[in-house]
């Protein structure tokens, strides 16, 4: 038997609750939420939009979990809980500024407490019906952690961390890795400075026979971890003389930027990445690359001098073939549509691509990136996109489902940008300071062409923004300058803008081994999906109705030893309503 005691606005709720104890289902994706590895975090997603959550922290005391807008506490949309030392427990549904928000959306499942641990069991709706509330999107999600030590919940006092995580995940990475592997690692002096991207080129295994390579693993040493803040590796076709040696990626020696085909990515709460069952990357036929170009970002934000470390990749190669070999595509650069036609090179016909993942990339700026599809002019959908980027965080995301790409499909690459920081104009180009709007198609089967890049007649936008439409006398050179010396406000902005939209655009489509053809575009609309049907519980769910029930596991305080002495009570699924920060007591028979 169960009481369930609430107070909410003042008035007191006693029920009798039915037991309906069924085994939670596992949760597949799991991550670490602050650098010291005290908050663990499990999630999954299921058919009807619901996306549980397991949270574990290395406290006896409260706990806090929650989505933010900016990484922040204020604005963000929290649940806390935690075990009393008499057993009872608490939950609780959180808006940290709007106190007007009455929506209750997160729904506890458990939460229990061990000698060391706290772990809460919740779940909430992708898209709620409040406009308050954060949604579960394909977006990349801020979220906040915080605990303290005892069970008086103190946010502002508690420790805090933020993470940047991509939810929507549809399919493990990992699984068995036995065969042939191999590191790429290089030793590297950190430089006391904050940023450092760091380059080099490495042959990849020198097999007889065609292999492939399945899967990709960060190596990061384990004593600096924060460090590394990301890892890229790029494929090198057979057209460039490569350098030799460490370097600055996108420094002096323009070389080190050499070959731009990403083969995989790893980035700041990742993971390894593994292809799926069908498809691998090709290595050992003479089409196949070579090289590799291997880019570790450090960030050495503390400037701690002496830092020498040896951190890189690890692939797994093996020579049982998949069905089908990778291919990646790369498109972007300013907002541009691709006309997906095959370079008439050896007037072969290209197979439909068929797209299981893909990875977004831009600079510091870049605030949101979305790619389009359209076929005989029509938008089919939107390939892949972020409205909420974040650099940090440049992963490889598998797509819900595998999308077909078809010769004649266009893909516009649309990114938005943040300068408020910047006073200068910011040009498209490979350093960080520079800007880039690119979207990287993983696809099979594999075809010989590695990027669509596409970018606006700049004659015409320079013409523009600076009120002549003599743009025909003018060079590229005089047009950028133009650009450059043009006193930037939100109408020359919008001028800009409309001019990058209308002008007549270039496409370049090239193959790794750098042959290239051009073909001209134009920039659709992009039409926005209808978004998914929200759903309101915040009435359901209310503490007179409670719907199900879940398992409730509590310790009671003062089990001695490490012994299992778990028992078990039935708990509804709690929701609490009307107040900002009302707090469920519920009390059980084993609480004592
Ligand atoms: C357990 O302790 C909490 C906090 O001290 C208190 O609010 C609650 O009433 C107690 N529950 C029981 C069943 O004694
Ligand atoms: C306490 O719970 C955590 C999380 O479930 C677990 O990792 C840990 O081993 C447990 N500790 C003890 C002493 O049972
Ligand atoms: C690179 O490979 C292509 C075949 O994919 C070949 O046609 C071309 O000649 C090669 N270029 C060099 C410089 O070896
Ligand atoms: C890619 O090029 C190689 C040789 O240049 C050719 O043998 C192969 O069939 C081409 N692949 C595709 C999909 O066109
Ligand atoms: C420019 O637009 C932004 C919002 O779009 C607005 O906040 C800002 O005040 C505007 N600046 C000027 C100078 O009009
Ligand atoms: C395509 O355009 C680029 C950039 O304008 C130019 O460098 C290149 O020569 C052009 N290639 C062809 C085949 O026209
Ligand atoms: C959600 O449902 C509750 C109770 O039925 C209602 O008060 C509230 O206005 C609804 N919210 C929205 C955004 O529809
Ligand atoms: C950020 C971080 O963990 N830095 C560590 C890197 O390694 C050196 C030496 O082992 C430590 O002193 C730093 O604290
Ligand atoms: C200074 C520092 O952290 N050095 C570490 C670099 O990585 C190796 C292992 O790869 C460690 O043994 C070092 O301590």
């Amino acid at each position: 038997m169960v009481f369930l005691f609430s107070r909410i606005k003042g008035m007191l709720y006693l029920l009798f609750l039915p037991c309906f104890c069924s085994a939670p289902p596992p949760l597949r994706f799991s991550v670490f939420l602050d650098p010291s590895n005290m908050a663990y975090l499990r999630w999954d997603h299921d058919e009807q939009e619901m996306m549980s959550f397991e949270l574990q922290v290395c406290t006896t005391g409260w706990v806090a979990f929650g989505f933010s807008p900016h990484g922040d506490l204020p604005g963000s949309d929290i649940v806390t809980g935690g075990v009393f030392p008499n057993g009872s427990i608490y939950f609780c549904d959180y808006h940290v500024v709007d106190e007007e928000d009455d929506s209750q959306d997160y729904q506890l499942l458990s939460v229990t407490e061990n000698e060391t641990s706290t772990t809460m069991l919740f779940k909430r709706h992708l898209w709620t019906c409040d406009p308050n509330d954060l949604d579960i999107t394909v977006d990349t999600a801020r979220l906040v952690t915080a605990f303290g030590p005892d069970d008086t919940v103190q946010f502002f006092k508690g420790q805090r961390f933020s993470k940047s995580l991509f939810l929507m995940r549809y399919r493990l990475p990992g699984g068995p890795s036995g065969d042939s592997s191999v590191s790429f690692l290089f030793q590297f002096a950190v430089p006391v400075e904050e940023t450092k991207y760091a380059c080099t080129f490495i042959p990849l295994p020198m097999v007889k026979q065609k292999h492939h390579i399945y899967k990709f693993e960060p190596v990061i040493t384990p004593h600096n971890i924060s460090l590394v803040h990301h890892i890229l590796v790029y494929a090198c076709g057979n057209a460039s003389v490569l350098p030799t040696g460490v370097d600055d990626c996108y420094g002096a020696n323009p070389d080190f930027a050499l070959c731009s085909q990403v083969l995989v990515g790893w980035a700041v709460g990742g993971e390894s990445y593994q292809f799926p069952d069908e498809a691998a990357i090709s290595i050992g036929t003479p089409w196949d690359p070579q090289y590799i170009r291997l880019e570790i970002h450090y960030s050495n934000f503390d400037l701690l001098p002496g830092l020498i470390n040896s951190s890189g990749v690890r692939l797994y190669y093996t020579p049982e073939l998949r069905k089908y070999d990778v291919g990646v595509l790369q498109t972007g650069i300013f907002a541009f549509p691709v006309h997906f036609i095959p370079p008439g090179m050896s007037g072969m016909l290209v197979p439909d691509l068929h797209v299981f993942a893909c990875l977004l990339h831009t600079h510091l700026p870049g605030r949101g990136v979305k790619a389009p599809q359209y076929r005989n002019g029509k938008q089919l959908g939107i390939i892949c996109e972020d409205s909420k980027y974040n650099f940090r965080l440049q992963e490889i995301r598998d797509m819900k489902e595998i999308l077909v790409i078809k010769p004649g499909d266009e893909i516009l690459v649309e990114c938005n940008f943040q300068t408020l920081d910047r006073s200068g104009i910011t040009f498209g180009g490979p350093s960080t300071m520079n800007e880039m709007c690119l979207a990287f198609l993983f696809y099979y089967p594999h075809n010989n062409i590695s990027s669509c890049m596409g970018y606006p007649d700049i004659l015409y936008i320079g013409g523009m923004v600076n009120g002549k439409d003599n743009e025909n006398e003018m060079f590229a050179v005089e047009a950028v300058m133009a650009i450059d010396f043009v006193d930037w406000d939100n109408e020359t902005v919008k001028i800009a803008e409309t001019a990058a939209k209308e002008a007549e655009q270039v496409v370049m489509i090239k193959t790794i081994n750098e042959l290239q053809r051009n073909e001209t575009g134009l920039i659709r609309d992009i039409s926005i999906p209808e978004q998914a049907a929200c759903h309101n519980i915040s009435g359901h769910l209310s503490v007179s109705g409670p719907r199900a029930t879940a398992n409730l596991r509590l310790t009671a305080a003062g089990t001695s030893g490490s012994s299992t002495a778990k028992e078990t009570a039935s708990l509804p699924l709690l929701s609490l309503t009307q107040l900002v920060f009302a707090w469920l007591i519920l009390a059980s028979e084993y609480g004592k």
